[in-house]
């Protein structure tokens, strides 16, 4: 019996948009295989031009039931749309998981769409680098919008949401907090505002305030003659969901406008080579942990030589062996 198909055999597949393929490559991807590297390489090759759309909010704020109905609006305006939600429960509940799936049952079985849920236990700060090699696959494979979900909580969430051209975030009436993204440090990040769940009653309340907050100009868009709108929806009565489309749409434009679009591709660029530097130096400060590691520890003890120093020393002596 043949073994299992090459990662490199995967590639003509997945820029055909198969999805069975696609599905193949990110599971690969994600468990961190080596084998599948020089595959990830030349998807690389083949992207820069799907709209990466970020949505980011307190947990509970209602972004997988929106992004459900958004994806649904990207469909209906003919363009290709893959979601990759990350999905931040705990390994007993794997709740969300599932409540995804049930929310975006009415999208399943189109091969315009694609799903995809990200585990964030056990990545070990590689979360963002296998968010975003799940995001080159969706590029490469010809999806025209590729939304990221996450929490907007913790470094790397929003590490995550900040290699997307345009970032939403989501607030939510009703939370107990008056301005949800103040508290998570996330209310300057967003090129878009919304408001959830606007058919609750004290939605109102909540959208007034952060219209409040951004005339403060505590999140000033860098983006000239962008600003940052407040988008009231409901997914339960669809309310908003269109004109959150046509904002995104809105932005993108005006990016390619005014040059920033350029501007953000070489920022996500730069942003993604920093972070995989970092990962391959924790890597391999790991892998040297009982020998020069431990060694330039003693040195240090013994006050032979400061942590300048022995840092100095470990990046030489590891840079060497590589
Ligand atoms: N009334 C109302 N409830 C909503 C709406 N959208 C979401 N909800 C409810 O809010 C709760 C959370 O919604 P989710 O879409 O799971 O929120 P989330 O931000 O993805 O949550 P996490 O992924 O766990 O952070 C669910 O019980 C939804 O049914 C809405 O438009 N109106
Ligand atoms: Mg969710």
């Amino acid at each position: 019996m043949a073994g299992p198909v090459a990662s490199s055999a995967l590639v003509g597949r997945v820029l055909a948009g198969e999805t069975a393929a696609i599905a193949r490559l990110l599971s690969r991807a994600e468990a961190g295989s080596p084998e599948c590297r020089p595959a990830l390489r030349e998807i690389f090759r083949h992207t820069g031009r799907a709209h990466v759309v970020g949505i980011t909010g307190v947990p509970g704020s209602g972004k997988s039931t929106l992004v459900a109905k958004l994806a649904r609006a990207v469909r209906d305006s003919g363009r290709k749309v893959a979601i990759i939600a990350v999905d931040p429960s705990s390994p007993f509940s794997g709740g969300s998981i599932l409540g995804d799936r049930i929310r975006m049952a009415d999208l399943v079985g189109d091969a315009g769409v694609y799903i995809r849920s990200m585990a964030t236990r056990g990545s070990l700060g590689g979360l963002a680098r296998g968010t975003l090699e799940a995001v080159d696959v969706m590029d490469a494979a010809g999806f025209d919008v590729v939304v990221i979900e996450t929490v907007g909580v913790g470094q790397d969430e929003v590490d995550v949401v900040q290699a997307a051209y345009t970032t939403v975030v989501v607030s939510a009436p009703g939370l107990g907090d008056d301005i949800q993204a103040i508290k998570a440090g996330i209310l300057e990040i967003a090129d878009i505002h919304v408001v959830s769940k606007c058919d609750r009653p004290d939605a109102n309340r909540a959208v007034t305030e952060l219209k409040a907050m951004l005339a403060l100009g505590l999140a000033l868009s860098p983006l000239p003659d962008w600003s940052v709108p407040v988008i009231a929806t409901s997914a339960e009565t669809g309310e908003g969901v269109a004109e959150l489309l046509a904002s995104i749409d809105r932005h993108w434009a005006a990016l390619a406008a005014s040059g920033q679009r350029e501007a953000r591709r070489r920022r996500i660029c730069e942003r993604r080579m920093l972070k995989a530097a970092e990962e391959a130096l924790r890597e391999r400060f790991h892998r040297h942990r009982d020998g020069q590691v431990s060694e330039l520890v003693e040195r240090m003890l013994r006050r032979e030589v400061c942590p300048h120093e022995a840092a100095r020393e470990l990046l030489t002596r590891i840079h060497m062996e590589a």
